[in-house]
């Protein structure tokens, strides 16, 4: 099949057109990451929705390497044959030496193809390898780490794979190789030890010592000139893993991380400044209708409604239709991904509400996998409970429609006080019964198997947050990551996401954040940080970030408690908002999805490879360094229509007085497409303006 000679990458509603003119002749591609068809984390979502991208542009000529796991196998991978003659020879030739790699097509978006080994099957070789590695490299692994020997098995099998694959090429080849993670870095530093004819690229998407440094009570981000690295990495046991991570990153040909502000702590704590940002996309979703996104909403915020009445049954004293959906959702590192200064806020919040007489309930989910023994009885029940008071309700429902139908065939209205007989009245009386409870609803779904030095439940217990009845906050955490087959909550996080109003993410060490990039791409608001990739990313393409429901904590210049009150702010606005405010912020949330999708990020990864090549091969490639961001100085302007919610709009519009045409006129835009999707035309009278309490 012919390779595509270059790749453009076009504009999105008004995001600039870039194309970068390159041959990639014969060149050919293999990305390797100890995530591939392997979730663990955001590396999975990085290259999983990066791969439809990354077909395009290299056709037949683009592989996959990572870790054989036979369960993510059966699901997700169609073993084939493989297709190219050289990489053929040699997958024969290390399985005939020992070794057990696996070729096939993922079945994500794009299908692309996988060469999966199984590096179990090599551990014979381990003590030989760790001494190699030593010799050559004098880095010495223990042999406690199982993390880090896999990393050494994994990186000798890429790095004997892809010199295999050299060696098998009848003409010179032009590899190049893009290694994900120190996890994956040894074969990169192996492939330069080994002088192989292959373009080098490695991305980090958190450093080692920033992320335990970070977990730590260290005041990070104004220390990081002054860290001892080699000290710091070996108090945490992690020297090893460090030597890894570093080797690779000052090996690459090309080296990149997710943010720039990843950049900054890479430059201090590995000592090289990355060549290209390389931030995080999705794959937007469009819908043929624009308003799709909005039914999605209503549609799953209406499963987690029956969620909450099986879970708060015997307690449901607040209305469910005034109550407002926040979550925090990711990998369990409390203070990192920013679960303290949530608590902390939701706390306050509460306070606050209760106080202003609020008729308001915020329920917050905590999404977030932990130890645990499965589910508790109490929560079980509560769903059972549900089912039981509708099952009643169907079965009277079903007699009293019965005996309406009778009546009305024989011409005659029914006597209602004769509809009911004893027998339902028996049988709703015991479902109330049933329906009765003498504890407080669950805070937590599952049985914790650390539970009284669980950071959450401990943070709940000293805050007093307990969902008690006068408590307009309450809580819910479900330790586990959702799945459409729970018995409890059958929803996958998509739906969960959709269903929700707001996502809270106020993290201190992230990277570059996907929660809050998922938000926005559906259409829901969140919360993210000045210290998070994404947090960065937006305030700097987006004049008014708030405006479109991407609100921002500052993490970085405020203290700890500050940023509390700052949050706790952010979420006493949105609980204000009215439902028509909450929708138009919706719909201007989703207008910023096309900023997140590939087709417009991808762009740093090409100009990555393209540079990797060119440094490896200069004879063959050459590139004209250019700064992808030099094109993409796209800046969403702050929306012309009235900002969502009282306060910001007194804040976001002082003067109101130039802009005021341009307001009314959104603002109407804005009205008049949500009163026509549900049908409903009023007269556009001052009174309606004036009942919505905007201005
Ligand atoms: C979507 C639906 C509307 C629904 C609304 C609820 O916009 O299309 O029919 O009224 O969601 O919004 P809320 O913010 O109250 O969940
Ligand atoms: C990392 O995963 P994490 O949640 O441990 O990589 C992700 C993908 O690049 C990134 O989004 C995240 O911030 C990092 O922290």
């Amino acid at each position: 099949m012919p390779l595509p000679r270059s790749l453009s990458v076009t504009s999105l509603s008004g995001l600039d057109d870039w194309t970068e003119e390159f041959d990639l002749g014969d060149a050919v591609l293999f990305e390797i990451a100890w995530e591939v068809a392997n979730k663990v984390g955001g590396i999975y979502t990085v290259i999983q929705t990066k791969a439809r991208l990354t077909s395009e542009e290299w056709g037949e000529n683009y592989f996959l390497v990572g870790p054989y796991m036979e369960n993510s196998v059966r699901t997700q991978v169609e073993l084939i044959e493989p297709t190219n003659p050289a990489l053929k020879r040699t997958i024969d030739n290390m399985n005939s030496s020992g070794c057990k790699l696996y070729f096939g097509r993922w079945l994500i978006e794009g299908s692309p193809y996988v060469v999966l080994i199984d590096v179990g099957f090599t551990a014979w070789s381990l003590d030989r390898w760790k001494s190699e590695l030593w010799e050559n490299c004098g880095i010495g692994v223990p042999w406690f780490d199982r993390e880090a020997n896999d990393a050494v098995l994994f990186g000798f099998l890429t790095a004997w794979l892809l010199g295999e694959y050299a060696a098998q090429c009848e003409e010179p080849p032009h590899i190049l190789a893009h290694f994900h993670e120190w996890l994956a870095g040894l074969g990169l530093v192996l492939c330069r030890q080994r002088q192989l004819p292959v373009a080098t690229i490695f991305t980090t998407h958190a450093t080692l010592l920033g992320r335990y440094l970070c977990a730590g009570s260290v005041d990070f981000y104004n220390n990081l000139h002054k860290f001892n690295v080699d000290k710091e990495a070996g108090d945490r046991q992690i020297y090893h893993r460090y030597c890894l991570e570093r080797a690779a990153a000052h090996c690459a040909h090309v080296f990149t991380t997710v943010s720039h502000i990843t950049a900054i702590e890479a430059e201090h704590l590995l000592k090289r400044k990355p060549d290209v940002v390389t931030p995080n996309g999705l794959n937007v979703k469009k819908f043929s209708a624009s308003h799709e996104f909005q039914n999605l909403h209503a549609h799953s915020k209406a499963r987690i409604q029956e969620f909450i009445r099986g879970h708060f049954y015997g307690h449901l004293d607040f209305n469910l239709d005034k109550s407002v959906f926040l979550f925090i959702a990711g990998r369990y590192e409390f203070s990192n991904k920013g679960a303290d200064v949530f608590l902390e806020a939701l706390a306050r919040l509460n306070y606050l509400l209760r106080v202003n007489h609020s008729e308001v309930t915020v329920i917050a989910f905590f999404i977030m996998p932990a130890r645990t023994n499965n589910f508790n009885i109490e929560t079980l029940k509560g769903q059972a409970v549900r089912k039981q008071l509708w099952d009643t309700a169907q079965t009277v429902k079903e007699k009293f429609g019965k005996k309406l139908y009778e009546s009305l065939l024989v011409g005659q209205l029914p006597d209602v006080s004769k509809m009911l007989d004893k027998e339902d009245f028996t049988m709703m009386k015991r479902a109330i019964f049933s329906a009765q409870r003498q504890c407080l609803p669950p805070i937590c779904t599952h049985n914790m198997l650390d539970d009284s030095s669980d950071p959450i439940l401990n943070c709940l217990r000293r805050i007093g947050l307990f969902n008690s009845s006068s408590d307009r906050v309450k809580v819910i955490f479900h330790p586990e990551f959702l799945s459409s087959t729970s018995p409890l909550l059958p929803m996958d996080y998509e739906e969960f996401v959709r269903g929700c109003h707001l996502g809270v993410f106020p993290s201190y060490y992230e990277p570059w954040g996907y929660t809050p990039a998922e938000c926005t791409v559906m259409g829901i608001p969140s919360v993210s940080t000045n210290l998070s990739g994404f947090g960065c990313f937006m305030e700097e393409h987006i004049a008014d970030p708030s405006a479109y429901g991407v609100y921002i904590l500052d993490r970085r210049y405020r203290s700890v408690d500050e940023s509390c009150s700052q949050l706790t702010s952010f979420l006493l606005q949105f609980c204000q908002q009215s439902r028509r405010q909450r929708i138009i912020q919706r719909n201007r949330t989703e207008r910023l999805s096309d900023l997140l999708d590939w087709r417009y990020l991808g762009r740093y990864y090409i100009s990555a490879r393209h540079m990797a090549l060119a440094k490896a091969f200069p004879e063959s490639y050459y590139y004209e360094p250019q700064d992808p961001s030099s094109v993409s100085g796209f800046r969403y302007p702050r929306p012309a229509s009235v900002p969502p919610s009282p306060a910001l709009s007194r804040h976001s519009s002082p003067h109101h007085s130039d802009d005021n045409d341009d307001d009314d006129e959104r603002y109407n835009e804005d009205l008049e497409a949500e009163k026509d999707r549900l049908n409903i035309r009023q007269p556009h009278s001052p009174q309606y303006r004036d009942k919505s309490g905007l201005p």
